[in-house]
């Protein structure tokens, strides 16, 4: 009996959340590409709450989408498919997807709701954000403020912010209902981290202490706090969802040795990478779908990407940008995969390579002064 070949990768572009809001029964669909042999007799799709640990599968037969109902909300689901013949034999498994279901699902940088990143910028001099698409302008921040965008109220879109340094002060415009609310949490040492570390589904308010290696995090959607000790005053704070569970990793990436040090929160463990070097920005995001945040780096020398798909383990590299452009990868073109992209504030150009189509586009928005809202 011969093996059937291995699925091509596959990843949350075809893994498609329909329902958004906590209340809702969780409900997800997933769709593979067809395996190409001629006498497949269908597939069994495997999951489980672990990477790599299956603890239930369903037979769906021969079809190449499946809707899952009553998982159980607020936990992390990791899923593969495996294709079988008509002899019954069984494929390798796909790659592994994983996204945790009954919480809301925001993606980063979309301010409009239509699950795609916004193009948008925040203008220091005035306090101005100014989002592409967007009928509404806002005025919030001031010029010593970092903008700290995230869906802190769990509507899936992202709500307006600013840390202020010099105060530890964050204001929070609620897309919600368009009211503000504020805290103060860290200061002017601190970098902001925001991101949701307890995978309710709301960004929770965070800051990374350089000096102390400390991540000091506000949980916004039950007012208590979590703290780690992870990475040092020559590190660069790199969180991310590495692992796929839908909660926010504290992790670090360190310039001067290209390593990443990231705390996986599934399991509480540490990993490593070496990826990347002494100049180096990271740039991890979700490059390739599956739901786990990518180890990435730009180097603004040459302009080089260099991307290392964490579920799979394969890596990928782009040319695209240079020293004069801030890197701002993100989800433009709504497939569930972060797209290369760079703004050049000297002309406001923002150009990006789309990872649905692998074609290129420019849009010029912002300028000199601006910084980007993603
Ligand atoms: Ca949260
Ligand atoms: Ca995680
Ligand atoms: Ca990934
Ligand atoms: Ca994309």
């Amino acid at each position: 009996m011969t093996a059937l070949k291995r699925f091509p990768a596959w990843g949350l572009s075809v893994l498609v959340l329909l329902w958004a809001g906590a209340a809702d029964a969780a409900t997800l669909r997933l769709a593979w590409d067809a395996n190409t042999e001629p006498n497949i007799g269908g597939y069994v799709l495997y999951y489980g709450p672990q990477s790599g640990s299956y603890i239930a599968s369903v037979n769906v037969g021969n079809q190449t989408t499946h809707q899952f109902t009553n998982l159980i909300n607020g936990t992390p689901y990791y899923f593969v498919v495996r294709a079988y013949n008509t002899s019954g034999a069984m494929s390798a498994p796909s790659a592994e997807v994983s996204r945790r279901v009954g919480v809301p699902f925001s993606v980063a940088g979309d301010f409009t709701g239509d699950r795609r990143s916004d193009i948008g910028i925040f203008r220091p001099v005035s306090g101005h954000w100014f989002v592409l698409g967007s009928t509404n302008a806002y005025t919030w921040g001031a010029a010593t403020d970092i903008p700290v965008p995230g869906d802190y109220d769990g509507d899936t879109r992202m709500d307006v912010a600013v840390f202020r340094p010099a105060t530890g002060v964050w204001y929070i415009l609620k897309s919600s209902t368009t009211t503000s609310v504020q805290y103060t949490w860290g200061g002017s040492t601190d970098t902001p981290v925001p991101g949701d570390y307890d995978g309710d589904g709301k960004t929770d308010i965070a800051v990374f202490r350089p000096a102390t290696g400390t991540w000091y995090i506000f949980r916004i959607g039950t007012g208590t706090t979590l703290q780690y000790s992870w990475g040092g005053s020559i590190d660069t704070a790199a969180p991310g969802d590495y692992d796929g569970d839908g909660r926010t990793d504290p992790a670090v990436f360190r310039p001067s040795t290209g390593r990443w040090y990231i705390l996986r929160s599934n399991t509480s463990s540490g990993i490593e990478y070496s990826w990347g070097a002494a100049g180096d920005t990271a740039v991890q995001a979700d490059y390739d779908g599956d739901g786990k945040t990518d180890v990435a780096v730009f180097r603004p020398t040459t302009g080089a990407w260099y991307i290392f798909n964490v579920g799979s383990g394969t890596s990928v590299q782009y040319s695209w940008g240079g020293s004069i452009d801030v890197p701002v990868p993100a989800d433009y073109d709504g497939d569930g995969k972060a797209d290369i992209a760079v703004f050049r504030a000297a002309t406001g150009s923002w150009y990006r390579l789309n990872s649905s189509n692998g074609l290129s586009s420019t849009t010029t928005f912002g300028g000199a002064g601006d910084v980007p809202i993603l």
